[in-house]
């Protein structure tokens, strides 16, 4: 009930609505992947719908992805998993040209959460950083996001970068809307669907 009440307030961009309903589902003992999948997410879904279909424009979705901001500031606290030992460092970006990061810090969120050290480069960065990064913090998978079609082929020059400066032991995990196991295979990395399934990939490429 109340996360149906949350996808409305999100899809509708109300900052306040979403704080409020987001807290009332915590107080309500609602698990926070259940208030994130089932409220947060699933109203931003919806979002990314009508843009799709040009029934929502820009400052509307802006202001919707405020309103899911808001909303998983509460729930951070809840999911960060204090002073357990890292698991490993992701150097975690969404590549060149592309501007998108909600899905992203979700991702980076659930990962935090599940022990791993992320260093989080931002948006639109550029291979030579990532391979820096790589470098500078030891990190043992590069994560890897991109929304567009016109820019998911940067992760294919980011995997062979990182193999050009002989850091082929560096596992490549990718997603976004744009991308598949297929194409992930074809460029030599890893794909997660979503931030739950980057969790459990995440989990076995440090294992292997
Ligand atoms: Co843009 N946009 N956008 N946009 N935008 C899309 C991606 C689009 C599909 C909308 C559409 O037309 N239907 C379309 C891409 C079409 C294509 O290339 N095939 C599009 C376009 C065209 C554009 C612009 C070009 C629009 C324009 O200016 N004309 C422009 C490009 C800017 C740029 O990047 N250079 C643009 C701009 C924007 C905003 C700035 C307005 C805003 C981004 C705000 C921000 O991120 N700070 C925005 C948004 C919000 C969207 C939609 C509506 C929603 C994306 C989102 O946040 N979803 C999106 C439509 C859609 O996706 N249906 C769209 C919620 C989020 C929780 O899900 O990001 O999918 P998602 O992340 C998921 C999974 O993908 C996965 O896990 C996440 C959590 O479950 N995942 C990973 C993501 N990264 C991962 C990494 C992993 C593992 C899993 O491992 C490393």
């Amino acid at each position: 009930m109340v996360c149906d009440q949350l996808v409305e307030a999100v899809r509708n961009g109300r900052v306040k609505e979403v704080k409020e309903l987001t807290q009332s589902a915590i107080d309500q003992g609602i698990a926070p992947n259940v208030i994130i999948d089932e409220g947060l997410v699933k109203g931003m879904g919806v979002v990314g719908e009508l843009f799709g279909k040009g029934e929502m424009f820009v400052p509307e979705v802006m202001m919707a992805s405020k309103a899911m901001n808001a909303g998983m500031e509460l729930i951070k606290p809840l999911i960060k998993a204090g002073d357990i030992t890292s698991k490993g460092t992701c150097v975690f970006a969404t590549v060149k040209g592309d501007l998108h990061d909600i899905g992203k810090k979700l991702v980076v969120l659930m990962l935090e959460g599940a022990s791993f050290r992320i260093i989080d480069l931002g948006v639109d960065v550029k291979p030579q950083a990532i391979v820096d990064a790589v470098k500078k913090e030891n990190a043992s998978i590069v994560g890897l996001s991109a929304m567009l079609t016109t820019t998911m082929s940067v992760m294919k020059e980011v995997c062979d970068m990182l193999k050009e400066n002989g850091l082929d032991g560096v596992k490549v995990m990718i997603g976004g809307a744009p991308v598949s196991h297929d194409y992930a295979a074809k460029i030599g990395a890893n794909y997660a669907k979503d931030a739950t399934e980057a969790v459990e990939l995440a989990n076995r490429l440090v294992k292997n």
